[in-house]
């Protein structure tokens, strides 16, 4: 039985419920050439689309005085199921950036594409040009399962190819079927019969069996991981999936729930949280499971405080074993034990990876997730070149970077010349072992929750922490460090060695002790520090950890045999 709405509901419960299935008024919206921006209550159904309004935050008081509307813009997020998109498809995301958008490319931390600035007059056309190339912005953005994240490249694993059919299958499942995305933006036409989910209305009426028609409370994250490399952070997702293989095949999946890590400063009942595990569930049961965990959510999630809403809080309120009762009564599925398996880290591994049929993978830093042709170095320009001549795949990972995967072998020197000649080779090899494995969510100018920079300055921050990594000998050690503009966590920052969180312009928290694999979450260090503070913090705690660290320790669990900071044992303890 779904739920109805109550008049104590939120706004954005309102405005789904008489949305018609997310059409609201879009339409009169796009239509109105009045203003650069949507009614109000469609700011929220656009998130459905995929889309967000966002204004120019350099120029919104320039444009106050002026006695101007802000600068309106949308961003687009364009869902890539496990980061899997083809070279065509990179082809048309590039065009696209310049003709519709600021010119770059975000790759984000949930291995989607994004575009920014894209003006209201053009999202149509971005649109449509993405859905000809069989991508889509449905459920990129809004209170539905979002694009789901899967390992791009484990270790020459046999299981990989099963585990992405998992992701993509749990994609298909749960995207809404709604037709008002195909009704609004494609003019009611299918782009693509082929397409895993149906694009018709049945009997000429929407319908959305899984999430009705208040969808869920707040938005929902799957992502797969294959050990041992946590690389899509698992424990950060309302459902993380663990592969486990036996004898070189697929036996199924540790399933984990309730972890997210948003959270509201000076609000302590609001708390990053690591997934719980459940236990181990067989492949064929697991779209069962999912459903059931997300119809709980549905049925139990709070629609009244947006702030307590995400399924972390569901697990919490209900109890984690009242939870996992719930959930195995709706599904007819019962939990086994979780199997035994490692996790050894949740960064990229970058460089060269042979596949086992004689072709290659290749990871490639792209600082902050920023594909842009900018002073000295065109990336953009290099990977357009690069898709032109590559027959393989263009793999998102969900550290920002970028993997050029399945190089035929007679490719590689053409490809290899091509990245030498721009300097991505250089760009990604040269760094220290820090900036690699370091995240920046976009932040200013396009966010609107930003309180400070990240995106735009932890690269300048990281030139200064690079001085103390070499003076301390550690440039090849790796050590996460994630920055963000707000407490939301679109870094994920709580998972990072060093995490860094904007708290106002040029101020930041810093939190320490996170596991490198993504196991446990840090805690708070220190408080409201500027440049100089963050280096003062940062100096003395490098040349301890280079000079008495035991071998093979990492940095965040040093920080805590030092007692510098307690070890987060559960997102309830995390403000402790
Ligand atoms: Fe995020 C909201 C960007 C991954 C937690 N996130 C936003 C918005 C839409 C700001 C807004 O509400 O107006 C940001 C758009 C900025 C812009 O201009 O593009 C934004 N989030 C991003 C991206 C692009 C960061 C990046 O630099 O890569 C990531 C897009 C992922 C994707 O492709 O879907 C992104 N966001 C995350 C993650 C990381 C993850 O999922 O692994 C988190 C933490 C995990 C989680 O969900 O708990 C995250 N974003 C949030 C939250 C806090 C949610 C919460 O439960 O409290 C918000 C704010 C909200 O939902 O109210 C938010
Ligand atoms: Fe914006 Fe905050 Fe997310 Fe950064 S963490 S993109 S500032 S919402």
């Amino acid at each position: 039985m779904q739920p109805e709405t109550k008049p104590s509901h939120t706004e954005v419960e309102h405005v789904k419920v008489k949305s018609d299935y997310l059409r609201g008024t879009l339409v009169e919206s796009l239509d109105n050439a009045v203003t650069g921006a949507i009614n109000p209550e469609d700011t929220h159904l656009i998130k459905f689309h995929g889309s967000y309004q966002q204004t120019d935050r350099d120029l919104d008081s320039e444009r106050k005085v002026q006695k101007l509307e802000p600068l309106y813009s949308f961003m687009i997020r364009v869902r890539v199921p496990g980061g899997v998109a083809s070279p065509a498809q990179w082809l048309r995301m590039d065009a696209l950036a310049d003709k519709y958008a600021n010119g770059t490319l975000k790759l984000t931390t949930r291995q989607a594409f994004q575009l920014h600035g894209v003006r209201k007059r053009h999202l149509k056309s971005a649109i449509r040009g993405f859905n000809e190339v069989l991508l889509d912005s449905l459920a990129g953005c809004g209170d539905v399962s979002r694009n789901v994240m899967c390992s791009p490249i484990p270790d020459e694993s046999r299981v990989h190819a099963a585990v992405q059919q998992v992701a993509q299958d749990i994609s298909a499942a749960f995207t809404p079927r709604t037709t008002a995305y195909y009704e609004i933006w494609l003019d009611g036409q299918p782009v693509d019969k082929s397409q895993p989910f149906s694009t018709q209305k049945a009997g000429g009426q929407d319908e959305e069996p899984v999430y009705g028609k208040t969808y869920l409370p707040r938005k929902f994250k799957i992502a797969l991981a294959v050990p041992p490399q946590n690389d899509t952070d698992v424990f950060a997702n309302d459902i993380g999936l663990i592969a486990i293989e036996k004898d070189g095949e697929l036996a199924g999946f540790n399933l984990a729930a309730g972890g997210g890590l948003g959270m509201t400063f000076g609000e302590p009942q609001t708390f990053p949280r690591l997934a719980d595990m459940l236990g181990f569930v067989e492949t064929k049961d697991v779209l069962t499971v999912c459903e059931a965990i997300i119809t709980t959510q549905r049925d139990h999630g709070n629609r009244e405080n947006r702030r307590l809403s995400r399924l972390k809080y569901t697990v919490e309120r209900l109890g984690p074993a009242a939870f996992k009762q719930e959930v195995e009564t709706r599904s007819g599925v019962s939990f086994q034990a979780a199997k035994p398996y490692r996790f050894e880290h949740s960064g990229d591994r970058y460089g060269w990876t042979p596949t086992g049929d004689g072709r290659f993978h290749l990871t490639l830093f792209i600082e902050g997730g920023r594909v842009a042709d900018v002073e000295n170095y065109a990336l953009k320009t290099a990977l357009r070149v690069v898709a032109n001549i590559h027959d393989g795949d263009f793999r998102l990972t969900g550290n920002q970077n970028l993997i050029i995967g399945n190089i035929a072998p007679e490719k590689r020197p053409a490809i290899e010349a091509v990245l030498e000649k721009y300097g991505v080779l250089e760009a990604t090899f040269r760094q220290t072992a820090l900036r690699q494995n370091s995240l920046a969510c976009v932040a200013l100018n396009t966010c609107s929750q930003a309180f400070a920079e990240a995106e735009r300055y932890l690269p300048a921050l990281l030139d200064k922490i690079d001085g103390i990594m070499r003076e301390t000998g550690l440039q090849n050690d790796a050590i996460t460090i994630r920055m963000t503009g707000c407490p939301n966590g679109c870094a994920r920052p709580y998972l990072a060695e060093i995490g860094l969180v904007g708290k106002s312009p040029g101020r930041y928290n810093l939190y320490l002790g996170a596991a490198f694999n993504g196991e446990r979450l840090n805690k708070l260090y220190r408080e409201m520090l500027d440049e100089e503070g963050i280096l003062n913090e940062l100096r003395p705690l490098l040349q301890a950890y280079a000079a008495e660290r035991n071998p093979g320790e990492h940095f965040g669990d040093f920080c805590i045999r030092k007692d510098w900071v307690k070890a987060t044992t559960h997102g309830t303890n995390f403000h402790l």
